[in-house]
This record gives C-alpha cells, sequence and structure tokens, in this order.
C-alpha cells in the first residue's frame, strides 16, 4: 500500500475523531493515525497549540493543509475525495445545517453527559441536565428520521456520520437508546454499511489504517 495522503491526530475516546475515522472507513480510504493522549496535556503542549491554535483532537494534516474541527474535517474529506457531501446545492446547506446543530445539541448532551461520568466526575445534577440536553435532541432527531431515511437526504452523508458519533456512545452516557426507535433503526442501517466500525474500533497508538472493503469509486450526482 502506498503511503496515505491523510493524517488524523486523534484519541481513540473521542467521538469527534470517531466522526473523521467514520468517513475514512466508510469511504473505503486509508488514512495515518498519530495518537495524541489528550488526557496527558498534549494537546496543550507548545507543538501542538503551534499546528491547532484550539488545542483539540481531532486534527487532519493534508500536504501542507490542517484542517481543524470535526465538521470541517468532514466537509473537508468530502469535497476532495468527492463522497458524502450531498448531491446538490440544497442538500449540502442540509447536510450544513444539520451539523452546525448536531455539533451542539447532540455534542452538549449526549458527549457532555459521557464526559462527566467517565473523566470529570461531575454533580448528579449537572449530568441529568446534559441527559435531558441528550434526549430532547433524540427527540428531534427521531421525528425527522420518521420520515426520512437519512438525515439530510436519500442517502448517507456527512451529516449522519456527524450526529451519530456520539449517538454510538449513549450507553456511556448512561442513556437508553430504546425509546427512540427511528434513531435506533438509523444506526443501525449505518451499521450495514461497508466499511463501518464502531468507535471502540479506533486505533489507540500511532498506525496506518487500511480500509476494512475496498469500496468502488461512486458517482453520487
Ligand atoms: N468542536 C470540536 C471539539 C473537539 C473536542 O472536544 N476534542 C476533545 C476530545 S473529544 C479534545 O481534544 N480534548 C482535549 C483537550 O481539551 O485538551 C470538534 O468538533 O472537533
Amino acid at each position: 500500500m502506498t503511503a496515505p495522503d491523510y493524517t488524523l491526530y486523534g484519541h481513540h475516546a473521542s467521538g469527534n475523531v470517531y466522526k473523521v475515522a467514520l468517513f475514512f472507513a466508510l469511504a473505503g480510504h486509508a488514512y495515518r493515525y498519530k495518537h495524541v493522549d489528550i488526557f496527558d496535556g498534549a494537546t496543550r503542549s507548545d507543538e501542538f497549540t503551534a499546528m491547532n491554535t484550539f488545542q483539540e483532537v481531532p486534527v487532519l494534516v493534508h500536504g501542507d493543509r490542517v484542517i481543524t474541527q470535526s465538521d470541517v474535517i468532514l466537509r473537508y474529506l468530502a469535497d476532495e475525495i468527492g463522497r458524502f457531501g450531498g448531491r446538490d446545492f440544497d442538500e449540502r446547506q442540509r447536510v450544513q445545517s444539520w451539523m452546525a446543530w448536531s455539533s451542539n445539541k447532540v455534542t452538549n448532551g449526549l458527549a457532555s453527559a459521557r464526559f462527566g461520568i467517565r473523566w470529570a466526575n461531575l454533580e448528579p445534577e449537572v449530568i441529568a441536565h446534559y441527559q435531558n440536553r441528550a434526549r430532547n435532541a433524540l427527540d428531534l432527531v427521531d421525528r425527522h428520521l420518521a420520515d426520512n431515511p437519512w438525515l439530510a437526504g436519500e442517502q448517507p452523508t456527512i451529516a449522519d456520520m456527524s450526529a451519530c458519533g456520539y449517538i454510538y456512545l449513549a450507553d456511556e452516557a448512561e442513556v437508553d437508546l430504546t425509546p427512540w426507535r427511528n434513531v435506533l433503526e438509523w444506526s443501525g442501517r449505518m451499521a450495514m454499511l461497508p466499511g463501518w466500525h464502531h468507535p471502540d474500533k479506533l486505533p489507540t497508538t500511532d498506525a496506518t489504517v487500511a480500509p476494512a472493503v475496498a469500496i468502488p469509486e461512486i458517482d453520487e450526482d
């Protein structure tokens, strides 16, 4: 295999990193992975800060370009690789709207509850507040999915990858997804896509990640 063009800096516990890894997996594209020990201050080092002023993972390096923020990385990859970005102007706009909404409402509910439980040892009332936000977000996604197979169109897009990152980790936020049947069916549909993997399969060390399946180029227009 020739060396991959893309390098993803990440940590295996991160749902935001997973969104990007999932893009590569579903696009059948190899990437280089660099482990960043976010629990040992690695994002705060001078070297890392010089690369990413936001001091967070994921970071994508592609040639001379350094792209930060998971949803911006997803849009970049969709445009560069020509997959999952939306087939026309209207679909692209819907993709962007869903990504902006979910990186606020899904992250500030499920991701915050999970972080509070697993790492920050937050007070139960604070965790309950985040779980409640998560339930409100799940209500909305579930309602939308009642009439739509995917969030932004007739086929999966980066909007689905963005929203599902923390939904696959809902058990760690102690939110039982059983009441949201449409969300469960949608996440199941996603898991059936060739190449899909769960967040618990993110690499834990530096690695070259080859796609699990060879996925043919698809003309999405
Ligand atoms: N809005 C950012 C959030 C990224 C984020 O929260 N990254 C966390 C891991 S999930 C991180 O790197 N934390 C390390 C730190 O804050 O030092 C995105 O979508 O990429």
